[in-house]
């Protein structure tokens, strides 16, 4: 059977989803751009960016016209600022963690985004970043800086969907190495999912006679996928064992003999 002669469609349940409203970027100084000046970029245990508050370790604010360790440091992706996750000399611990305490809503659905690049000048050559969500989630992201410059910092966005579970999460970013070579963040934000928006309808890609059947998860949720040969009278049998969502995008894949075949993607409570 060839895949143009499968009929394929998707219905799709997902839970209701509470929604406040307007959409707003809940991330204060999300951008780096505010309260401080560039001669007091260094910031350690204790110091504050607006609402960002150091942890542990330190920190620098960089921008291209800062020149600490007589490199040409970069711009961020958003304004002139970015954060090196790894402060500098002479602080002994540069393995700097910062976190901000958002306000949210109970059961909100919220999609973080960030923009992850590297401080490219010295090793480890890929960096490591912990995303923490509240005490419950946690992330590794990494990001290679072989061959990048000031000018090509390959910023690259990374987002995660997670769900709030107290009206207060907090944000944590954590580079666990010390060194003056961090990740570098800018331009993060923490925007409410409303209807699923930002969740995304499943979607389906075939290839000869494969199926790659693939949504948009949330953080921690469990989904299962069904199918059924008809949506007259439909008897939906559950396709492969419950997902657990990852917070980005999933997929399973199904070779279908049936001459049509509907999915469905359940989020179980
Ligand atoms: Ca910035």
């Amino acid at each position: 059977m060839k895949a143009a002669n499968v009929k394929l469609y998707f219905a799709v349940a997902f839970i209701a989803i509470a929604s406040t409203g307007a959409r707003a970027n809940l991330v204060q100084n999300c951008n780096f751009n505010e309260g401080r000046a560039v001669e007091s970029a260094r910031l350690v245990q204790g110091d504050t960016m607006g609402a960002w508050i150091v942890d542990r370790g330190s920190v620098d604010i960089v921008s291209r016209s800062w020149t600490p360790r007589h490199h040409l440091l970069w711009d961020g992706v958003s304004g002139p600022f970015s954060i090196d996750m790894g402060g500098s000399l002479p602080c002994p611990r540069r393995d700097g963690c910062i976190h901000q305490d958002l306000a949210t809503v109970p059961g909100q659905v919220y999609q973080l985004k960030f923009a992850l690049a590297g401080n490219f000048y010295g090793p480890p050559a890929v960096k490591t970043l912990v995303v923490r969500w509240g005490d419950a989630f946690s992330k590794t992201f990494s990001f290679d800086t072989t061959g990048r410059a000031t000018d090509s910092m390959g910023w690259t966005y990374c987002t995660v969907n997670l769900r709030a579970t107290s009206e207060t999460t907090r944000l944590t970013f954590d580079n666990p190495i010390n060194t003056s070579y961090g990740p570098v963040i800018d331009d993060i934000s923490v925007e409410p999912v409303s209807g699923g928006e930002k969740i995304g309808a499943p979607s389906i890609a075939a290839a000869e006679n494969i199926f790659n059947i693939g949504f948009r998860s949330v953080e921690n949720e469990r989904y299962q996928i069904q199918w059924s040969s008809s949506l007259a009278n439909p008897k939906w049998q559950n396709f492969g064992d419950p997902l657990q969502g990852n917070g980005d995008l999933m997929s399973v894949r199904d070779a279908p003999t049936d001459s049509q075949k509907f999915y469905r993607v359940l989020i179980l409570q």
